[in-house]
C-alpha cells in the first residue's frame, strides 16, 4: 500500500466520504487510489475555489468534514478565498495539498512555492508529511483536528514521494477533542448580568442551530433581547422556531440594535465588530458602557452553557412562536421587492438556503421568516464567489433536501463553473441570479467611506452591465437548464418548475 492510498484509507475510516478535487501531476497517486478506496467519492470541480467552498457547504450541512484535493501552492492559492470563508465558519474540512517530491522541492521547478505560507492564514491545523511512512498518521491527526472543538480547517501538504513510496498502511483514527466545557462561574456571572438590568444575548456558531435556539428562546422569555451574528455559518429558521433578531450589517443599524443594554452575553461567538471601519463610526458595535460577557466562544460548548444559563435564570419553557404571514405571490414588475416576496411565498419545506445575495440578502431574510423550516447559510468571511459552490457542497451533503442558491450577479461570476459540477452530479439546486447588472453594494459603500466624486472612471469599476452577462446561456453551456425572466409572473412559474423537477436549474432574475 503506497502513502497516497493509506492517506485516503485513513480518512475514509475516520468517516470522510467525499473529496472535492482538482488534481495535477503531483496528486496522481491520490487520484489512482480513489479506485481502491471506493468509500471515498471524488467530485471533480473545475476551479479550486469551487472545491473549497463546496467542502465548506458540505460540512455546514453534513457536520462531518469533506476533503479537498489541491495542486501545490497555486491550486491552494486558487482555493484560498473560500478556504478563508470556511475558516471563519469553523467548518470542519481536510485539505490535501500535493507538493513536489522532497528532493525535487529545492530545485526551483516552475510549480515550486511556499505552500505552508499560503495555507497558514486559513488553517487551524497545518503540517507537511515527511514521507510515506508518516503520511497516514498525519492524515489521522489532520482529521482529528478538523473535527476538534466544534470544527476547523486542517491542511496536510503531501509531497509526491510521500504518495508513491511504500507505507505501513492506514493509521488508526484519532479521537477529536470535544468542545471545551464552560465553567459554572461563567454561567453564574452571565446570569447575574442578565438579571441586573437591560440585557442582550448574542448567538453565533452552534448556538444558531436548534439545540441553541431552544434555551435561547427560554432566555428571551425572561425579557432578554436575543440577536444572532450577522453572518452565522448556519441558522435554523422557519416554521415555529424561535426567531432571534439578526444583528444588522450596517454599522449604524447594528449599533442601534445593541443600544441601551447594560450587559451583552455572547454564546458561540466573539464581541461584535463592524464589517469595515468608516470615518467617524465605531468599530466595536456594543455601546462603550455595555458590559460584554463571554459566556462561550466559538470553540466552547455554547449549547450546554445556554441550557445552564436558562436554568440559572429559572426561565420557563419557551412560549410557542407564531410564524409571521408569508408574502402573497407577486405579479407585475420584477424588482427586488417582488423577487424576494416570490421566494418567501414559494420556499419549500426543509430547504437549505445559500445566501450570497449581497444587497438583496436582508430582504430575502425578511421575506422568508414565515416559510416552513429551513437552514440558512451565510457568507461568513466576506470573500465573494462562495455561494454557487457552497450550494453544490450542501446538495452533495443532503441529496433529499431542496437547495436554493440566492446569488448576486457579480458574486456569481467568480465561481460560475460550480454549475458544471451541479449538472455532472445531478444535484437538486435552484439557483436564482439577482441580475441587477451592478456591483451595487460598492456603489453604496463608495459614498459611505467618504470617497469623493462620482466620475465615469470610478463608476466603470462598479458597473457590470456592459457587456450584458447572459446567465441563462452560461448555465445552458454547462448542462444546467437556465431561463432569463423579466416579470414577477415569469419568475414565479420558473421557480415552481425548477422546484418541481429534480436536478439543477438556474433562473436569471433581471431586476
Ligand atoms: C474575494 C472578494 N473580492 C472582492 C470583494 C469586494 N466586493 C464586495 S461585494 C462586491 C460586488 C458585489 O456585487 P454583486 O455580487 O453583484 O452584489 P450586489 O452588490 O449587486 O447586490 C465586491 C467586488 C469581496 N468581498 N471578496
Ligand atoms: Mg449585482
Amino acid at each position: 500500500v503506497n502513502g497516497a492510498e493509506s492517506v485516503l484509507r485513513t480518512l475514509a475510516a475516520g468517516g470522510v466520504q467525499v473529496c472535492f478535487a482538482n488534481p495535477g501531476t503531483s496528486e496522481m497517486h491520490l487520484v489512482a487510489a480513489m479506485d481502491r478506496v471506493p468509500e471515498m467519492r471524488g467530485v471533480l470541480t473545475l476551479f479550486e475555489g469551487v472545491a473549497s467552498a463546496a467542502a465548506d457547504g458540505y460540512a455546514r450541512i453534513a457536520q462531518i468534514p469533506a476533503a479537498t484535493l489541491l495542486h501545490l501552492g497555486p491550486g491552494l492559492g486558487n482555493a484560498f478565498a473560500n478556504a478563508h470563508n470556511a475558516y471563519k465558519a469553523r467548518s470542519p474540512m481536510v485539505n490535501l495539498v500535493g507538493d513536489h517530491a522532497v528532493l525535487h522541492k529545492p530545485l526551483g521547478a516552475p510549480l515550486t512555492s511556499d505552500v505552508e505560507g499560503i495555507a497558514r492564514p486559513v488553517s487551524h491545523w497545518l503540517a507537511t508529511a515527511r514521507d510515506a511512512r508518516s503520511a497516514a498518521t498525519d492524515a489521522a491527526a489532520a482529521l482529528a483536528a478538523a473535527r476538534s472543538r466544534g470544527g476547523g480547517v486542517a491542511t496536510l501538504v503531501l509531497p509526491a514521494d510521500a504518495g508513491w513510496d511504500e507505507s505501513a498502511g492506514p493509521a488508526a483514527p484519532v479521537a477529536p477533542l470535544p468542545r471545551a466545557p464552560v465553567p459554572a462561574e461563567a454561567v453564574e456571572r452571565a446570569a447575574a448580568a442578565l438579571r441586573a438590568g437591560s440585557a442582550g444575548l448574542l448567538l453565533g456558531g452552534i448556538a444558531c442551530q436548534d439545540a441553541g435556539l431552544r434555551p435561547a428562546a427560554r432566555i428571551a422569555a425572561t425579557g432578554v433581547r436575543v440577536l444572532h451574528d450577522t453572518f452565522a455559518p448556519r441558522l435554523a429558521r422557519g416554521g415555529t422556531r424561535f426567531r432571534p433578531r439578526p444583528l444588522p450589517y450596517l454599522t449604524e443599524m447594528a449599533v442601534e440594535a445593541l443600544s441601551g443594554l447594560d450587559a451583552l452575553v455572547l454564546a458561540g461567538t466573539r464581541p461584535p465588530v463592524a464589517f469595515f471601519a468608516y470615518p467617524g463610526l465605531p468599530s466595536r458595535l456594543a455601546a462603550p458602557d455595555t458590559a460584554v460577557h463571554a459566556l462561550a466562544g466559538p470553540e466552547e460548548d455554547a449549547v450546554a452553557a445556554l441550557e445552564a444559563l436558562a436554568d440559572a435564570l429559572d426561565a420557563p419553557g419557551a412560549p410557542a412562536v407564531d410564524p409571521p404571514p408569508r408574502p402573497e405571490l407577486p405579479t407585475g414588475e420584477l424588482t427586488v421587492d417582488s423577487l424576494t416576496a416570490a421566494v418567501g411565498a414559494l420556499l419549500p419545506d426543509g430547504a437549505i438556503v445559500v445566501d450570497e445575495a449581497v444587497t438583496a440578502s436582508a430582504f430575502f431574510v425578511e421575506r422568508t421568516a414565515g416559510a416552513p423550516e429551513h437552514d440558512w447559510l451565510y457568507l461568513t468571511g466576506g470573500a465573494i464567489g462562495w455561494g454557487l459552490p457552497a450550494a453544490t457542497g450542501a446538495a452533495v451533503a443532503a441529496p433529499d433536501r431542496p437547495v436554493i442558491s440566492l446569488e448576486a450577479d457579480g458574486s456569481a461570476m467568480y465561481t460560475i463553473q460550480a454549475l458544471w459540477t451541479q449538472a455532472r452530479e445531478g444535484l437538486d439546486v435552484t439557483t436564482v441570479i439577482i441580475a441587477n447588472r451592478s456591483y451595487a453594494i460598492l456603489e453604496f459603500e463608495f459614498s459611505r467611506v467618504g470617497a469623493e466624486g462620482d466620475g465615469a472612471a470610478a463608476h466603470a469599476l462598479m458597473d457590470i452591465g456592459r457587456p450584458e452577462l447572459g446567465f441563462a446561456g452560461l448555465a445552458q453551456a454547462m448542462g444546467v437548464p437556465g431561463r432569463r425572466v423579466t416579470t414577477a409572473d415569469a419568475f414565479v412559474s420558473a421557480m415552481r418548475e425548477a422546484l418541481a423537477e429534480p436536478g439543477p436549474h438556474l433562473i436569471e432574475a433581471v431586476v
